[in-house]
């Protein structure tokens, strides 16, 4: 940092020569034009972290966030840049509103992929994301007549020629059906204090907007044109579905071609890979680079048998998820259409499997022509991981249980971080400078400091993260104000949950806990404080219920909100188009942080280390990193409720669960269920779509919210009634932003490279 320091002392920060005239006469684009320019200049002559060995992280998804201020804060030039513009009177702040958030991930699995990019630049290892530079991105969610609606998320607007450099490089894919070629755009991703890494993202040369017509609707057939228009293109057809494979096959072979060829350049013969490259396929979505990789080392020359090693030397696998859906499996007849080049190769693995193999589960391609992506992941690399300890543990034991019976040797777990960078210096600057304060600075390159904060636990340091929060929540307040018109009360207790609209994830539960406590508030049972609670949420377009549970939010905050006795003691707010810039205003105002899976169901999660650090209290199920905070924290500093993970498993072996028999016997699940169908709710909202949840609850329940109901009640009064005494819960969530170090992704990377990658760290 010391060099990029210096640099900015004697020349200025350089804002005015990058805008060509002085700042106080600029507009505000000028200036955010400028700063585009200055950073990439800055990142630039950094360089990138170089070194034999590359990793090369194949992900669909980076969810890298607005880039201006995470790359002045690891640039070491914020704190100027805010200077120099205040003392021409102009706002940092104002500059970044100007910054479109690129749209490049859904949820948690892009947003890890992208902490780790800024952590694998941090330790200076030498490393490329991999993925694809989606036009529209995922979709932009806005609320009309209480409902989700998508449109495009044309986030690839003004300014993104300065983060994205068009690299010289330009290949082909061919498909079985007619070729495209590609172009690469380059992302610096600049590590702290360090040279950078590089987000590289293929486009497809035909891409063509004008075929998005209506919403996020467009003709999947003209591939060529729609490839890269979207995230996750729809897939509730088999046109969507067969666009999906073709978008991965254009992926893999793009990041194969580019690999190799580096790799070549650096020296490599092919036969010696491993020692130039690491893969790490981040979830199935990139699991077809495997016989890609096959196909283009054969095509050189090398004999079926040794690519098939070399490439296991070179690939790792990490699985975010066992829910069934995820695990991708395509039709044989989907790949032979897409990619007919790679079926010989994917029926030559699965064959070789067979001789050494009887048992079905772990077969690549099954009795019904279906090819298992994550079963050819494990049998053709030389590590799996999950994601938290738990998540692994059932993976070991259970979900993949008959192949950590063959490699026992290739299973690992690698729990999951954040970067600290964004997730507490950038989105928290006064916790980050009271942090400074206290223990001293040293904790920003080595998180595990963070515990010192505990020898300095007194009234005063208590005090002021106290009003560091308060802060926070006034300053939600006016963004969530300024951005869709909502009002909430800094004053009232803030309890949060945002992340993927998903059933495993029970928003339904707190939505069930809502119309509780809204009923109760009108029997005369009022709360100790008001209580706001926050969701943030989107779903996917093709989820029915998920989207049926936003409506039945929308549709209960306006009902809350329009009864003049309840709005003063409950708030239900739903943040509309919920990202990452609004996660970073949000997460930092929360006093409480709702983890609440169905315990087995989420592997991580890494929004509730991101809650953690910055001082919520976590109420949750003993459910993927939660038991890891459980047992970091302790018991008295964390909320856990419900059925264990061993219980849900059992339950789900016996298949003899009834959600109806809970919905008789018990009468506050029972009211609100019923309130769903309510003649205020179905004034609010529409009938078929609050009945088919309600139905949907009471014959299926899918993901057990019924069972955990009670508990969850009873362990969220016991946490509101905590929250009422300052002191005590002030220093719980002391203890929960020291205990964080563990989470820091750059302890999750340092151990991938220790145990997977083995890459040498650029030193300079
Ligand atoms: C998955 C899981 C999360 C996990 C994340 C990153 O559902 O539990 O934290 O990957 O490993 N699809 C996801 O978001």
């Amino acid at each position: 940092m010391a060099d990029a320091v210096t640099q900015t002392r004697d020349a200025g920060t350089g804002i005015a020569r990058y805008a060509g005239k002085p700042i106080a006469n600029c507009t505000n684009l000028e200036l955010f034009n400028a700063l585009l320019r200055m950073v990439r200049d800055a990142a630039q002559a950094r360089g990138t972290n170089q070194g034999k060995k590359r990793l090369y992280y194949v992900s669909a998804e980076f969810l890298i966030g607005k880039l201006l201020s995470n790359n002045l804060i690891n640039l070491g030039l914020y704190e100027q840049v805010r200077a120099e513009l205040a003392a021409a009177g102009r706002s940092l702040a104002e500059l970044e509103e100007l910054e479109s958030e690129p749209s490049l991930g859904n949820g948690g699995l892009g947003r890890l992929a992208a902490c780790f990019l800024d952590s694998c630049a941090t330790l200076g290892l030498p490393a490329d994301g991999i993925g694809l530079a989606y036009h529209c991105g995922l979709f932009r969610q806005s609320f009309l007549g209480n409902k989700q609606c998508e449109t495009p998320d044309g986030w690839l607007t003004w300014g993104q020629e300065s983060w994205m450099r068009r690299a010289s490089l330009h290949q082909t894919v061919s498909f079985g059906d007619f070729d495209v070629t590609s172009t690469l755009y380059d992302i610096d991703v600049t590590g702290y204090g360090s040279k950078c890494a590089r987000l590289r993202l293929f486009d497809v040369d035909s891409a063509d907007e004008r075929l998005i017509k209506d919403g996020i609707a467009f003709d999947k057939r003209r591939v060529a044109q729609g490839l890269t228009l979207f995230l996750y293109p729809d897939d509730s057809d088999d046109e969507g579905r067969i666009l999906r494979v073709y978008q991965e096959y254009f992926m893999c072979s793009n990041a194969a071609q580019l690999i190799l060829a580096e790799c070549e350049e650096r020296g490599s013969n092919l036969r010696d890979l491993a020692d130039y490259a690491a893969v790490q396929i981040n979830d199935t979505h990139p699991s077809m680079i495997i016989p890609e990789l096959i196909r283009l080392l054969v095509q050189r020359g090398i004999a079926f048998d040794e690519a098939r090693g070399i490439v296991r030397d070179v690939c790792a696998y990490t699985n975010h998820t066992i829910l069934a859906e995820a695990l991708e499996c395509w039709p044989k007849s989907f790949l032979q259409r897409v990619a007919p080049q790679i079926v010989p190769i994917i029926e030559r693995l699965d064959a070789d499997v067979r001789k050494s193999c009887k048992e079905p589960f772990v077969q690549i391609v099954d009795e019904h022509d279906n090819v298992h992506m994550a079963n050819m992941d494990i049998h053709l690399s030389h590590s799996t991981n999950g994601v938290a300890a738990l998540h692994t543990k059932i993976l070991e034991d259970v979900e993949l249980a008959p192949f950590r019976r063959l490699y026992p040797e290739r299973f690992n777990n690698k729990t999951n971080g954040i970067t600290f960078r964004r997730w507490c210096i950038a989105c928290n600057p006064e916790l980050a400078a009271l942090v400074d304060r206290t223990i001293g600075d040293g904790w920003r390159h080595d998180a595990t400091q963070l515990e010192r904060l505990l020898e300095h636990e007194d009234d005063a340091l208590l005090g002021e993260l106290a009003a560091i929060k308060r802060r926070n929540k006034e300053r939600f307040a006016t963004w969530i104000e300024r951005h869709q018109g909502a009002k909430v009360d800094p004053e009232s207790v803030f309890d949060v949950q945002s992340k993927r609209l998903h059933e495993y994830k029970r928003q339904q539960l707190n939505l069930l806990w809502a119309i509780d406590a809204y009923l109760g508030i009108k029997a005369g049972k009022l709360p100790r404080r008001k209580v706001t609670v926050i969701f943030g949420a989107k779903a996917a377009p093709a989820y029915t219920i998920a989207k049926d549970v936003i409506h039945a939010i929308l549709c209960l905050s306006q009902v809350v909100a329009a009864d003049p006795v309840a709005n003063k003691w409950l708030q239900i707010v739903m943040i509309e188009n919920y990202n990452v810039t609004a996660a970073e205003r949000l997460i930092p105002a929360a006093d409480i942080s709702e983890q609440i899976s169905l315990a087995s169901k989420e592997a991580s999660g890494t929004g509730n280390m991101k809650f953690m650090l910055n001082g919520a209290l976590t109420l949750g199920t003993m459910d993927g990193a939660n038991v890891e905070i459980a047992g970091l924290v302790g018991a008295g500093n964390i909320f856990t409720f419900g059925e264990s993970s061993d219980e849900v498993i059992a339950r789900y072996q016996r298949g003899d669960y009834d959600p109806m028999s809970y919905y008789q016997d018990d009468e506050r699940i029972k009211a609100a269920v019923d309130f769903l169908l309510s003649h205020d709710m179905l004034a609010a909202g529409d009938g078929h779509s609050l009945d088919r949840l309600a139905h949907e609850l009471m014959c299926k329940d899918w993901f057990m919210t019924f069972p955990d109901f009670d508990a969850y009640l009873a362990e969220k009064d016991r946490m509101l009634e905590a929250a009422e005494d300052e002191a005590t819960w002030q220093s719980k969530c002391l203890v929960n932003i020291a205990k964080a170090g563990f989470f820091s992704s750059d302890r999750t990377i340092a151990e991938y490279n220790r145990d997977i990658w083995h890459l040498t760290p650029d030193a300079d």
